[in-house]
């Protein structure tokens, strides 16, 4: 095997294309997977696609009209696709199909579809005599598709830990603000958020801050709205009068995004005047993480940016895959820590954290802030 191992370098620029196509997707195709495809004939691409929207046509599917729209025949090309094309009737016809029929005699795969419902996609095509080849970039595959394979294979979803803290890793001074700890490196909050289908706050954050938890960013960009889930136990938020003025609600859209699910354990009854296409409530004794989770997930939820505070950080520690630290060249000394419901001895945190590694470091541009991605390995 040469430098390449089974792959050749032509390949990898091909599957790098596809990875970069399935990019585009990421928050747009949420709870499906964002793939890329790229068809190769005789050196030269003649058709690419990417799954742009959910329930819309998969990546491949795309490709094929592409080609097609550019008057290529598709009979002998290669196909490289992200993930193991589909066997399944779904919301759209198993793109196994479209790729037989069009006559690729090749299909290059960089990760096998974990999701049982699609069915078995690499026998089929090869039971069509086409040479199927697996495990191009899986690694980049895979982080890609890092919220699908959660919740596919865990049956919870995805779980990014954001915070903003000063240098001694305060989140709020001793009066609760905790409006400007950072103020660079925004877009990346909102990317965040877009990326993610929903975002979890506790009560106190939203009676303390009123926040809007939506998408804004500058350009042309359109970001989707997430969901917000809240913690509310008490029901201390459902007690408010005005309840319909929150923040929270100004930003639901048409598509049921941005919506507001609530969690509480208040058996009282409450007069809303707010409409269930943009509140649902879940009522449970209990309102442990492991309940949050498993009710995501079967709402068809693969991911969740949890924002805060300090008790829901505490608590959903154990459950992050990701964390996203955001420390300002400031030191608070007393105030309220990020992890404040949590003590734990050096060699229990460093337990902790075996399973983690950094992933990223950044520092914003006018060099008062930083930031450090920390990933489940
Ligand atoms: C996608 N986009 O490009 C590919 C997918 O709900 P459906 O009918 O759209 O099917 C979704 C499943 O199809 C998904 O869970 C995954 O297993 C497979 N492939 N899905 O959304 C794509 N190639
Ligand atoms: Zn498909």
């Amino acid at each position: 095997m040469g430098q390449y191992g089974e792959f050749t370098k032509a390949d990898y620029y091909y599957i790098k294309r596809a990875l970069s196509l399935a990019r585009k997707g990421v928050g747009y195709v949420n709870p499906n997977p964002p793939v890329g495809a790229v068809i190769v004939k005789g050196g030269e691409i003649i058709g690419s696609g990417y799954h742009r929207a959910y329930g819309q046509y998969h990546a491949e599917r795309i490709a094929i009209m592409d080609a097609k729209s550019n008057g290529a025949d598709l009979r002998g090309a290669t196909m490289y696709v992200t993930l193991e094309p589909c066997d399944h009737y779904g919301k759209t016809p198993p793109c196994t199909d479209a790729i037989i029929e069009a006559g690729i005699s090749k299909v290059i795969i960089a990760t096998r579809d974990p999701n049982p419902v699609s069915g078995d996609g690499i026998t089929k095509l090869r039971n069509a005599g086409i040479d199927v080849q697996i495990g191009l970039m899986e690694e980049e595959a895979k982080d890609i598709m890092r919220f699908f394979i959660k919740s596919v294979t865990k049956k919870i979803p995805y779980v990014t830990l954001k915070y903003a803290a000063t240098l001694d890793g305060k989140i709020a001074d001793l009066e609760g603000n905790s409006k400007w700890i950072t103020n660079n490196m925004k877009n990346i909050v909102h990317k965040l958020r877009h990326e993610h289908m929903a975002i979890l706050v506790g009560a106190n954050t939203i009676l303390k801050d009123n926040p809007y938890l939506n998408t804004r960013v500058s350009g042309n960009t359109k970001y989707l709205n997430p969901i917000k889930v809240v913690l509310d136990r008490e029901g201390r938020i459902l007690k408010l009068k005005n309840l319909h003025d929150l923040n929270i609600f100004k930003t639901v859209d048409n598509h049921g995004f941005g919506k507001v699910i609530l969690f509480t354990s208040s058996k009282d009854k409450f007069c809303l005047k707010v409409s269930e296409d943009k509140l649902q409530i879940i009522h449970s004794e209990e309102i442990t993480p492991e309940f949050v989770l498993e009710t995501l997930h079967n709402l068809k939820i693969n991911s969740l940016l949890v924002e805060g505070g300090s008790e829901i950080f505490s608590q959903f520690l154990d459950f992050a895959d990701e964390i996203y630290a955001f420390y300002a060249l400031k030191v608070l000394g007393k105030g309220l820590y990020v992890f404040s419901c949590i003590s734990n001895s050096l060699e229990d945190s460093g337990k902790q954290f075996k399973d983690f590694e950094i992933s990223k470091l950044n520092v914003s541009q006018d060099k008062k802030e930083f930031m450090v991605v920390i990933k489940r390995c």
